[in-house]
């Protein structure tokens, strides 16, 4: 699957630029294209300039504002994000038909944080501009949710999140959710950390997206999850999850599936990290809760079989009963085994959930902060009877 990757904000632009190192990878290692163009929108300059991968003339790293905010940030008014973003849509529009390859791509890609102001509100926004205007192309939002101390610290980041999430499940056709304190170590530096945490957002797409792109015959499944299998399974509320068991450095070839103890083997290895990446989903969730679900497993190809397929599709089925499941295999030759795992048109989030309900409750606080007039000092009040040079 190709994509075109559009990031918002800081955060946004960050995770684009990590896709962006993903498609350099995938040209080396697969020689294919899984990422045609990448773009970063932001009203601040200062993070625009710091992004490393994305192309840097004015049509890829793109900054919207004008005089509303002048190179800064939108100071954490998703209100303001969503105002800019519609006041520069064409700008936005342009620069990704501008984009040769944006035609060949099989969907859009957004992603921005939550939290903020730029990503959360442009990127609804921005969405919904494009599927009304390209609306046979599949438009996913990721949203990339604050860390834990950054909700209890400050009722806009809760306010954003809310109507962010709200406004992008209108707009898309998939919203993909990532909490960032899932993917948190609390003992690395905060830079390395976010870096750390962007590659780590973005690497089950690898195998996702090079699947059906491959063109080498020893790397072709014999089930080959492609596109259309993508599309089919990406809607509404989305979760994502990667999980890995490592090789035995000596494997032997000769020892067919037909083994009982192989094949043993190689199952428990399969469930293991296919236990793995549905614990580590990129938000909690419950797998009885998708309506669409999908697996790839890649392993070398010595060690794939139908068995480990099926065993697989039944240890899912049983997870996740209520849906359709699509599966795929891409034989590779690293020595390890890995699994991703997307569950889909999930019925039920309780983090999105909370969200709305504490949104709701704290809309009116905001409001009232916001509006209200700054009280006098009693210094200010003493100066009332005196003229003023003005
Ligand atoms: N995973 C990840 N999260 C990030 C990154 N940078 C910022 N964040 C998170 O993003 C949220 C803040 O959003 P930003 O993207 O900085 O905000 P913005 O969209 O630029 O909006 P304003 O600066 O307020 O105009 C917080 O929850 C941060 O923890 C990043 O590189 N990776
Ligand atoms: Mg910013």
């Amino acid at each position: 699957m190709k994509l075109t990757v559009i990031g918002f904000g800081r955060c946004g632009g960050q995770i684009a630029d990590a896709f962006a190192r993903l498609n350099k990878r995938a040209r080396h290692q697969r020689g294919v294209d899984i990422i045609l163009d990448t773009f970063a929108v932001n009203s601040g300059e200062t993070d625009l300039a710091g992004l490393r991968n994305i192309k840097s003339d004015y049509n890829h790293r793109i900054l919207m504002g004008g005089t509303k905010t002048r190179g800064h940030s939108a100071a954490k008014l998703s209100e303001l994000g969503a105002q800019i973003a519609r006041d520069d849509s064409d700008k936005i529009v342009n620069a990704l038909r501008s984009s040769k390859r944006f035609a060949d791509a099989d969907a859009i890609l957004m992603v921005a944080a939550t939290g903020g102001g730029t990503g959360s509100g442009a990127m609804p926004v921005l969405a919904q501009h494009l599927k009304e205007r390209y609306w046979s192309k599949p438009v996913y939002c990721m949203a990339i949710l604050p860390f834990e101390h950054e909700e209890q610290a400050e009722a806009r980041t809760v306010h954003n999140t809310a109507l962010c999430l709200k406004s992008s499940y209108t707009a898309a056709d998939a919203v993909i959710l990532v909490e960032n304190q899932r993917f948190h170590r609390k003992d690395s530096p905060l830079r390395y950390n976010t870096a750390q945490i962007n590659a780590h957002i973005v690497e089950p797409f690898y195998n996702l997206l090079c699947a059906g792109e491959e063109r080498r015959r020893k790397h072709i499944g014999t089930k080959v999850l492609d596109a259309a299998d993508i599309v089919e399974t990406f809607e509404g509320w989305t979760a994502i999850g990667y999980g890995k068991t490592m090789l035995p450095m000596i494997r032997i070839p000769f020892l067919t599936s037909r083994n009982y103890r192989k094949r043993g083997a190689g199952t428990n290895r399969g469930i293991q990290a296919m236990e793995e990446a549905i614990s580590e989903m990129s938000v909690h969730c419950y797998p009885k809760d998708a309506t669409k679900a999908l697996y790839l497993i890649s392993a070398p190809s010595s060690e794939m079989n139908s068995y480990l397929t099926s065993d697989l599709s039944e240890y899912l089925r049983d997870l996740a009963p209520n849906a359709v499941i699509r599966a795929g295999d891409n034989p590779h030759e690293r020595s390890i085994m890995d699994v991703v795992t997307v569950l889909s048109a999930l019925s039920e989030v309780s983090k999105v959930k909370n969200y709305y309900v504490k949104a709701a409750t704290l809309i009116e606080k905001i409001q009232e902060n916001e509006e209200a007039q700054p009280k006098r000092s009693a210094t200010d009040q003493a100066a009332d009877d005196l003229p003023t040079l003005l």
